[in-house]
């Protein structure tokens, strides 16, 4: 014990004033809550994640329909058989991803779809306002797809589709 021998009773004050702090940080840190990521398309574009935009033209980040805010993504213009796809891998937990969408296509023949993993969960065809879905995710690494696909031939509406505030099941 000869250590503590020299602890002055002000040094011995100290050590456990910064004890308590640290315990008091370790507990607020714990207890703070984090929101869970969501993609609102508020900045204008589509730098908030590491979106992918392929298929036969790209989507955009337009002003002309929104969920929330301002923006939202719409689907590329394309032509009959023509196709356009919007994807975004992440780390996820377990959980559900939501969001929502908006369609104006020729029903049942031009749909928007939603995919996980390449695997297709839904798809919406016709007039439908701003509508929320969710779809539960396992825990890894998964790809999330939005894609607007056409058959062989008409159009119908505004010929697209829109997505907004996407809710991810990411830590
Ligand atoms: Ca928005
Ligand atoms: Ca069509």
């Amino acid at each position: 014990m000869k250590l503590c021998k020299n602890i002055t009773s002000r040094q011995l004050f100290i050590l456990l004033l910064l004890s308590s702090l640290q315990t008091i940080t370790t507990i607020s840190l714990a207890g703070s809550y984090s929101p869970p990521p969501i993609e609102t398309f508020e900045q204008g574009d589509f730098s908030n994640f590491n979106w992918v935009s392929s298929g036969d033209s790209d989507w955009t980040v337009t002003s002309d329909e929104h969920n929330s805010g301002t923006y939202s993504a719409r689907a590329g213009s394309v032509g009959d058989h023509g196709s356009t796809a919007l994807k975004l891998t992440l780390d996820c937990i377990s959980g559900q991803i939501s969001f929502y969408y908006k369609v104006s296509s020729e029903r049942y023949y031009d749909y928007l779809r939603f995919y996980i993993d390449g695997t297709q969960q839904d798809q919406w065809s016709g007039d439908e306002d701003w509508t929320q879905v969710s779809f539960p995710v396992r825990a890894g690494r998964r790809t999330f797809e939005w894609t607007y696909s056409k058959d062989g031939s008409s159009s119908s509406g505004s010929d697209t589709a829109w997505i907004d505030d996407i809710v991810f099941p990411v830590d």
